[in-house]
């Protein structure tokens, strides 16, 4: 229900973005709260919501004004313990937040990967391969979008094979702990002490092998460009944010894909375009679909005031299919320009992984494309339900084989 347009009167909006209605399809509401104006008052949770691309981007780039430190989830960490101890990075500001920062950006930066580009292009091929021998039928998310980024990122990190099946149950419930304490937490709740457990055990120096993303994090600890009391935080924010981001960004542009025939056909003829499609799937799908920030001062939004203090929830998937922003917004269409999406947020929070993700979805792009020349639905898709990630639990494909090779 939508409510109270007047002139100076907050619209508000009765709805749960984080109810199992929204979470199968959230775009009726996003429409309804970028149409009801810049600001809306989400009655369920006492919070303000942004879903106009102007202004979640504009508050994304503000980070003074709307901060992170007390926490992106639903809690407000200046009245609520965290589940966890915050995140160096997602959960800070500056000035705490920019040294962990200046680490990953280095150790996780185009020049960083190119020595990884070769090896992951190759498993992304022997994946494929393995998957195509077993029938041109299967699952794009267990079969494709789950095996790849836990083959290759794992490794990258630098963490023991032992419990990685740890991860992605680890990253399902820290994404679901950002909204409010529904039945998704309650689901997740019995095990997190555990998985947090093993999560945290990883990031000991001990554990990880010399070369890896983790070992380079410790390395600058050695350097002194963070403390050794950082370090494990740092190797625990790649745990976490780097298994089902990009799980869930592949079965985007996988489904994407599957469902735009057209499109696959264009990828095939240039395969250059493998990032430029994984970034339009992360606009148009925007696997992360929102975040909460903080409002360090009264801000005024059109005749609107956000309180001091109050959480506003940014809704980044509804700012990437804003028709004031994008033309024909809900087309996955290879000759856009999607640059400028906030699926990677924006600002100095934005995707420090974003390198890594692409790289993923390069290589598992191209290798699909060198052999499967058609890649089509083969029964009913089914969604993945959590407050935070648009997820897919299965999408059944079927594909039609490229014959020589
Ligand atoms: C972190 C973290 C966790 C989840 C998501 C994220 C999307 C970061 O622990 O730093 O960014």
């Amino acid at each position: 229900m939508t409510v109270t347009q007047g002139y100076g009167t907050l619209p508000v909006n009765d709805a749960d973005p984080f109810g199992h209605e929204v979470l199968e399809n959230p775009l009726p509401l996003h429409a309804e709260l970028r149409d009801a104006g810049p600001v809306v008052y989400l009655t369920m949770y006492d919070v303000y919501a942004f879903a106009r691309y102007e202004h979640v981007h504009a508050a994304l780039a503000n980070w003074q004004g709307f901060q992170s430190a007390a926490g992106v989830g639903l809690s407000n960490f200046r009245y609520e313990k965290p589940w966890r101890p915050p995140s160096l990075l997602l959960e800070a500001d500056p000035p705490r937040h920019d040294a962990p920062r200046r680490v990953l950006t280095k150790v996780l930066g185009p020049r960083a990967l190119r020595r990884l580009r070769e090896g992951w292009h190759a498993d992304a091929e022997r994946l494929v391969d393995e998957v195509l021998a077993g029938g041109d039928q299967f699952d794009a998310v267990t079969s494709l979008a789950e095996p790849f980024p836990l083959r290759v990122f794992p490794d990258a990190v630098g963490i023991p094979n032992h419990g990685r099946e740890h991860l992605l149950p680890y990253g399902d419930h820290l994404f679901n702990a950002f909204g409010p304490p529904n039945d998704l937490v309650a689901k997740g709740a019995p095990r997190a002490a555990e998985l947090s457990a093993w999560v945290n055990a990883q990031c000991a120096r001990d554990l990880l092998t010399g070369d890896g993303f983790g070992a380079q994090i410790w390395a600058a600890a050695d350097r002194g460009e963070i403390t050794p009391e950082q370090a494990p935080l740092v190797v625990r924010s790649l745990l976490s944010a780097g298994v089902d981001t990009t799980v869930h960004g592949l079965s985007a542009v996988l489904y994407a894909f599957a469902t735009h025939p057209e499109q696959w056909r264009r990828l095939r003829e240039r395969p250059e375009l493998a990032r430029v499609a994984f970034d339009e799937a992360v606009r148009w799908e925007s696997p992360v679909q929102t975040f909460f920030r903080t409002a360090t001062n009264d801000v005024r939004v059109g005749d609107h005031v956000v309180p001091e203090g109050r959480k506003i929830l940014m809704f980044l998937g509804a700012a990437n299919r804003d028709p004031r922003r994008w033309d024909d917004p809900d087309a996955f269409d290879l000759s856009r320009d999607p640059s400028g999406h906030v699926g990677f947020g924006m600002g100095i929070h934005q995707c420090v992984g974003q390198h890594v993700a692409r790289l993923e979805a390069e290589a598992l792009l191209t290798a699909l494309a060198r052999r499967v020349r058609r890649i089509e639905l083969d029964g009913p898709t089914r969604r993945h339900h959590n407050n935070t990630l648009r997820a897919w639990e299965s999408i059944p494909v079927r594909v039609h084989l490229e014959k020589s090779i």
